[in-house]
């Protein structure tokens, strides 16, 4: 009762800056957000002994009881999504192909849809869209750093029919499900010390770009994520910023995807999201927390992350941006690190469903710039968590952090500490 009589108070406070509570909560109910199945055990995957992540990917900590296998990760992401809100979709990557007596191990340019059977019916099971990823990442035909712009034949062939039969999962995925499924493209590719030659390796990665995107697939949206840099290859990265841009915009269908650790540390993605509205159907987003670099901490209610979300929803883009998670922590509990980042997220979009959009956007014309201040900042002191309270009883899930927090440490003393770590 005093709840309702709390949530009932904040729905008439927000009335009064003409802002429909109940609008926000239904608004946010239906956008799905894709959580990255690598949170769970340190972007190691399935299709390696030697295991671990490398070539610019770097998970640090080593907090006990990391998913071993498939039964642990589905497990661990079931506990998780337990505790969330929403609708939600699971974001693979193609080194989690499950390989059984029947369907023993392949080589990554030889992997097929029935590797990911399984994981289709999990998300079956659980109601889940899934978005797919070659992983053109540790793995040892990676050489000298380079994948899908070596100039190596063998090597450069190798990730193209990675890319092709990764492109051909994604779509069988999609047809199953009846679903589009985001297939992401993402490569490390790039130098540590200044290179000799910065053009021909563009070249490559153009052409073996145009072979990978040549078959027309209808349950596939390509996206191609560039980046900055990363350790080990500060000086020269082939996948930058105006290559995959510039790409996308010349090939209908394939869409640039906004990392945001992955520029310069005064870049804000939240500003690139209007920027390419004005020329893209369709943004894909990886929502991570940069922390002096592309450290993908846990996402947090933040600024930015407010910001990103604000940019979505006031340009009426809740449709066209494809909202996923892309950060690893080993240093905390896994399944907690999903649930605060995804809960983050999920708070930072209500947070923007909760803007006065309509009453600020005619002072930014007029010119009424103080007035514009004056009300962005009333608003910050709003009773949101009533709101944020009230959408989680309504989705059945734990409306207080203190109380999920205590099925996290139930199911890591239950479940999580009796895992041997290899
Ligand atoms: C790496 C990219 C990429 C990966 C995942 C695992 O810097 O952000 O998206 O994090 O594909
Ligand atoms: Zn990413």
């Amino acid at each position: 009762m005093e709840q309702i009589k709390h949530y009932e108070n904040a729905k008439a406070r927000y009335g009064k800056v003409g802002v429909d509570t109940e609008q926000a909560i239904g608004r946010l109910a239906k956008k799905p957000i894709s959580i990255h199945c690598w949170q769970g055990d340190d972007v190691t995957g399935f299709d390696r002994k030697d295991g671990g992540a490398g070539n610019g990917i770097q998970a640090t900590g080593n907090y006990p009881g990391k998913a071993r296998n498939f039964e642990e990760l589905k497990a661990d992401f079931l506990k998780a999504l337990s505790l969330i809100p929403g609708k939600k979709r699971i974001n693979l990557h193609a080194c989690y192909a499950v390989f059984t007596e029947e369907n023993p191990w392949v080589d990554r340019d030889r992997i097929e849809y029935r590797h990911f059977t399984p994981w289709v019916a999990f998300a079956q099971e659980n109601g889940l869209g899934i978005d797919f990823n070659p992983t053109c990442f540790s793995h040892p035909m990676v050489k000298e750093g380079l994948t899908l712009s070596s100039p190596d034949e063998k090597t450069r062939r190798f990730w193209i029919e990675h890319c092709k039969t990764t492109r051909r999962i994604a779509n069988n995925i999609g047809a199953v499900l009846q679903d589009h499924v985001l297939h992401n493209l993402w490569i490390p590719d790039g130098f540590k010390d200044i290179p000799a030659d910065r053009l021909s390796p563009r070249l490559r990665l153009k052409s073996a770009l145009d072979e990978i995107f040549t078959e027309p697939l209808p349950f596939v949206i390509d996206s191609v994520e560039s980046k900055v840099f990363g350790i080990g290859l500060e000086s020269y990265t082939v996948g930058s910023n105006e290559f995959y841009m510039s790409y996308a915009a010349g090939h209908p269908g394939v869409y640039n995807l906004l990392d945001n650790g992955h520029y310069h540390p005064t870049e804000a993605v939240s500003d690139k999201i209007p920027a390419l509205l004005c020329f893209f159907d369709k943004i894909p987003l990886h929502i991570t927390r940069p922390v002096r670099w592309d450290s993908d901490h846990v996402v947090l209610f933040d600024d930015e992350t407010k910001e990103i979300c604000k940019e979505i929803v006031r340009n009426d883009a809740l449709d066209n941006v494809l909202i996923g998670l892309d950060f690893f922590d080993a240093s905390i509990n896994r399944i907690a690190a999903w649930v605060i980042g995804t809960r983050s997220v999920q708070k930072a979009l209500l947070f923007a469903l909760l803007q006065p959009d309509t009453r600020l956007r005619p002072l930014q014309d007029n010119g009424n710039f103080t007035e514009q201040m004056m009300i962005m900042e009333a608003i910050k002191t709003l009773p949101f968590g009533e709101v944020w309270e009230e959408y989680c009883r309504r989705e059945n899930v734990y409306v207080n952090d203190a109380e999920w927090f205590y099925e996290i440490i139930q199911y890591e003393q239950e479940v999580l500490a009796r895992r041997k770590q290899v």
